[in-house]
């Protein structure tokens, strides 16, 4: 039970959420973890702290490091759609993928772990593109560190979704095994648990919003409104999908999990015998959720669907927009989630335009007939045009 924490603890907290510096927000988590009791309901939430504290003070090392001339993390600028990081061990044909989708200049190589950099390619998919990277090949261990683990893990926490690599000429279920394994123990989720929940504070006075359909198994809205007010935080958007406790909500706030869309490529079908450690990858995984797709980097099998793969993994869907005097839309369409409503594409236009604006227009999918008058709450579909005055 998280939720018998002290107010003095609670407040203590609410600091440690405003405060923006590295330094002093590791000292503020030390006197959090010293202002909670120790016992049984309290150690995974503890457990979670003094992760984020090591992740904390790691950081504030590789800074040190990167001011000496030494080599931080690695970050990658995001461009395009999506950034997508494909992640494998060594020799499963990461570098082969980009190689053969993107036009990056890539070493295709027989030598174990020759991927020492991320290495960057685009990927076109019908008007947009994502933005691939290969990451340096991942080991067990990793999360713990070894062979730049953390730092992969890294480039996987800041993409919008991983493609995860496996072998079938090797045995791609303990592969695959292994990197659900890292990523899950450095805290980013592949596989949908039964409930997942994410709190996003807001600086703006909008309220407590329960977002994302999820069903509230133990709590109202009004409960979960009064447990975030004990914590200082008056204004989030709270999503939840599945099913979720108040417990899970008030636990999220000392976590930091994240979800990351998962694709799984499975590799090298052209090897003999891959047949068989195929159907083997799909019973292992066929509660898991996770869309598999076979391919052969050398003869292309299966390449031609990892756009549209990825479109799905993410997803998304491309609005257009046009002003009432533009004959045509933009030529390029704005990229973002499933169920964005004609209010959501205002705000991300423009933050004070959703205010001001009445009349919009739509053609495409979603509108019953070309150029339907909609409301603000309009779900937008895949293609649409929508005309904003
Ligand atoms: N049979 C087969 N071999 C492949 C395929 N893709 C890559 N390879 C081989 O696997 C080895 C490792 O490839 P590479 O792309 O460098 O793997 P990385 O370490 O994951 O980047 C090379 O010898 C490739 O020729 C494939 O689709 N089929
Ligand atoms: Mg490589």
């Amino acid at each position: 039970m998280v939720s018998n924490l002290p107010a003095e603890a609670k407040n203590k907290w609410a600091e440690v959420a405003a405060c923006h510096s590295t330094p002093e927000k590791i000292r503020l988590m030390r006197e959090f973890i010293s202002l909670v009791p120790k016992h049984k309901g309290t150690a995974k939430l503890l457990a979670n702290v003094r992760r984020r504290i090591a992740a904390l003070e790691e950081e504030v090392e590789k800074a040190k490091a990167r001011k000496k001339g030494g080599h931080g993390g690695f970050s990658v600028p995001k461009e395009g759609a999506g950034q997508i990081i494909i992640l494998g061990p060594t020799k499963v044909g990461r570098s082969s993928l980009l190689a053969s989708v993107t036009n990056a200049k890539v070493e295709v190589s027989p030598i174990l772990y020759a991927t020492r950099k991320p290495v960057i390619g685009m990927l076109p998919f019908k008007d947009v593109q994502f933005q691939l990277i290969e990451a340096p090949a991942l080991v067990e261990g990793a999360s713990e560190g070894k062979m730049g683990g953390t730092q992969v893990l890294g480039l996987a926490r800041n993409a919008d979704g991983v493609v995860l690599m496996v072998d079938l000429s090797e045995d791609p279920v303990s592969q695959y095994r292994m990197m659900q394994s890292e990523m899950e123990q450095a805290g980013i989720m592949v596989q949908k648990s039964e409930g997942e929940v994410e709190v996003i504070r807001r600086s703006v006075g909008v309220g407590v919003q329960v977002v994302g359909g999820g069903v509230l198994v133990d709590c109202t809205p009004e409960d979960i409104r009064r447990m975030l007010e004990s914590y200082n935080i008056n204004s989030a958007l709270v999503r939840v999908r599945g099913k979720v406790a108040l417990d899970d909500i008030e636990g999220s706030l000392f976590s930091s999990t994240v979800y990351k869309p998962a694709l799984i490529v499975a590799n090298k079908l052209d090897a003999p015998g891959t047949e068989e450690t195929l159907q083997r990858l799909k019973m292992a995984l066929r509660e898991a959720e996770i869309p598999i797709l076979p391919v052969s980097c050398h003869s292309n099998q299966g390449l031609d669907d990892l756009g549209r793969c990825i479109f799905e993994m993410l997803g998304v869907i491309r609005v257009y927009t046009k002003e009432p005097s533009d004959k045509e839309p933009s030529p390029k369409p704005m990229v973002v989630k499933k169920g964005t409503t004609v209010i959501g594409i205002a705000k991300e236009l423009h933050s004070s335009l959703y205010r001001r604006f009445r009349f919009r227009r739509v053609w495409g999918a979603s509108a019953k007939y070309p150029g339907q008058k909609v409301g603000s709450n309009h779900m937008l579909k895949d293609g649409d045009v929508l005309e904003i005055h």
